[in-house]
């Protein structure tokens, strides 16, 4: 067997093409874009960028439905999009292995928030694995599909940052043989209706039983035996930190959720302390308290309730401060690069003198920082419309609604109707470099590529744009300063919904895909 350096993100998409997957779905997302990326560049397994996260997922279930296997990536935040179809998909189920791939991202790198995937796996009730290096990230993501297909259930593939984008040695393994479509009715299981729904989470309690037991057959979550009174509770990726700090106490590793309550009693018993590791929030050690009544961790206030689990805390947790301070990387904070179409449109949107310009998440966002300072609120993708059309509705003049192409076909469109059919009066700028810029320039439905890089139809953001009914639409290159500044002003000025689209691809895009 070879065995290799691979990122993360990279030995996930291993584990599923040797599960002999049959479709990719995934919307990008900082730590979680390259999954796709890798299956798309190294195997002919077909892909694609949805057009949000809830597409994804529906798209993945529909594969599942046909009794194959299917990926879906995406980042944390991407869960609350999908919440919607994936809350529901654990009580009708999935036939073919179904695995959704979650980063998360603890210390928020490039998020907006540091939300814990694991609960999402907890409140639908589904298997959630998480891996703790390249090997089991591999090996995880690839008995996902085993157990997915066993319990008729998605699994969640939960990892973070760290490991998604470290490199550690992946051992690979064959290719399983792509499964047959084989797609049948039945009714009572497939459809959501309220007579189905009880008799449907009668199922679901039933099947978490089964769920532990066959956790415990992949020993996922097992007790290390080692000395002393004081044990470590180490999940995910902290089960490594707990090796390198203290080999010799007594470990409890948990790679997979839920756990089993006899086991975590089982390693408590004798125990006088116990120390609880985990990446995201104190899920287990609020568990742990119920049984054990000296427990550190983040509840006790041993480690930080926000950001990363770092070196500093974890070695003063464990007695080992060390006199030096530790050697910082200085912090490099993302900016607008130098010839940036963004830059350009700002400036404009500055001049022309709205009162409030609600932001949306993209390299757009930027704008935000000095010396532009041109955005005065982000909240999450698809927001910026919805944000202008509140104030608005409060009587403020010359509201702006700042969103990129990608974030608007996202989750911006039904905003931009919302706003014509409840009369607000906004401009709406959509930033136009043809990419998702921000995640690594992935092509958008109106560049005409794939995720394959294949050629494909365009859509058309000007008509879409007219379809909603808006005021007007007028699209200009945001070079031509003065007649940005004009059209911007008019939009604030006049009443009704007025779309300055500002066209100019991402000054990557050439290099990129030799075309423009
Ligand atoms: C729900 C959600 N999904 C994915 C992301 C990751 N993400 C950040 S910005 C962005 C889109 C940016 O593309 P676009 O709107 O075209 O702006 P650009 O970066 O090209 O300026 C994505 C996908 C996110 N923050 N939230």
């Amino acid at each position: 067997m070879e065995r290799v350096l691979m990122l993360g993100t990279d030995a996930i998409a291993r584990g599923a093409i040797e599960a002999g997957i049959s479709y990719v779905t995934s919307y990008p997302g900082t730590p979680a874009t390259q999954i796709l990326e890798y299956i798309a560049k190294n195997s002919n397994i077909p892909c694609e960028w949805s057009l949000n996260e809830k597409v994804a997922f529906e798209v993945a279930y529909g594969v599942s439905l046909t009794g194959r296997r299917v990926l879906c990536s995406m980042k944390h935040v991407g869960l609350n999009v999908a919440a919607d179809p994936f809350m529901t998909s654990s009580y009708l189920g999935v036939r073919g292995g179904f695995v959704l791939a979650v980063g998360d991202d603890p210390g928020a790198y490039s998020s907006q928030n540091e939300q814990d995937s694991r609960f999402y796996a907890y409140f639908a009730k589904i298997p959630c694995l998480e891996p703790y290096d390249g090997e089991t990230a591999k090996f995880y993501t690839k008995i996902a599909f085993e157990i997915s297909e066993e319990l008729g259930l998605p699994v969640m593939v939960r990892s973070q940052t760290r490991l998604l984008h470290c490199y550690s040695p992946v051992t690979l393994g064959e290719i399983e043989k792509e499964k047959e479509v084989n797609l049948t009715k039945d009714p009572q299981h497939l459809i959501a209706i309220p007579k189905h729904v009880i008799p449907l989470h009668k199922e679901l309690n039933a099947k978490q039983s089964k769920i532990l037991e066959i956790l415990k057959r992949y020993n996922f979550n097992e007790i290390i035996a080692g000395k002393g009174k004081t044990g470590i509770i180490a999940c995910g990726l902290t089960f490594t930190y707990a090796l390198e700090l203290a080999k010799d106490l007594p470990i409890l590793k948990i790679t997979a959720y839920p756990i089993d309550e006899i086991l975590l009693k089982e390693f408590l018993n004798g125990l006088e302390e116990v120390i609880v590791l985990e990446e995201g929030y104190p899920l287990i050690e609020k568990l742990v308290r119920c049984f054990h009544s000296r427990v550190r961790g983040k509840l006790s206030g041993d480690l930080p309730l926000e950001g990363e689990l770092g070196p500093e805390p974890l070695l003063r947790l464990f007695g080992r401060d060390t006199k030096k301070p530790l050697e910082k990387v200085p912090p490099r904070p993302p900016f607008l690069c130098p010839g940036c179409p963004h830059r350009e449109f700002y400036k404009a949107l500055l001049e022309a003198k709205p009162n409030f310009v609600t932001g949306d998440i993209g390299c757009y966002t930027l704008g935000c920082l000095p010396p532009l300072s041109a955005l005065d609120t982000c909240l999450c993708m698809g927001a910026s419309i919805g944000k202008a059309i509140g104030i608005a509705k409060q009587g403020v003049k010359r509201v702006a609604a700042v969103i990129g192409d990608s974030t608007f076909l996202h989750s911006g469109i039904p905003a931009l109707i919302d706003a014509v059919y409840n009369k607000a009066d906004i401009l709406v700028c959509i930033l136009d470099n043809s990419v998702v810029a921000m995640t690594g320039h992935q092509p958008t439905p109106h560049f005409g590529l794939t995720a394959k890089l294949e050629e494909t139809k365009k859509v058309n953001l000007s008509e879409i744009c007219k379809a909603c009914g808006v005021d007007s639409v007028t699209k200009i290159d945001p070079y031509k300063k003065d007649e940005m500044v004009s059209a911007l002003r008019k939009g604030l000025e006049n009443p009704g919904v007025h779309v300055v689209i500002s066209r100019r691809p991402c000054i990557f895009v050439a290099k990129k895909f030799k075309k423009v």
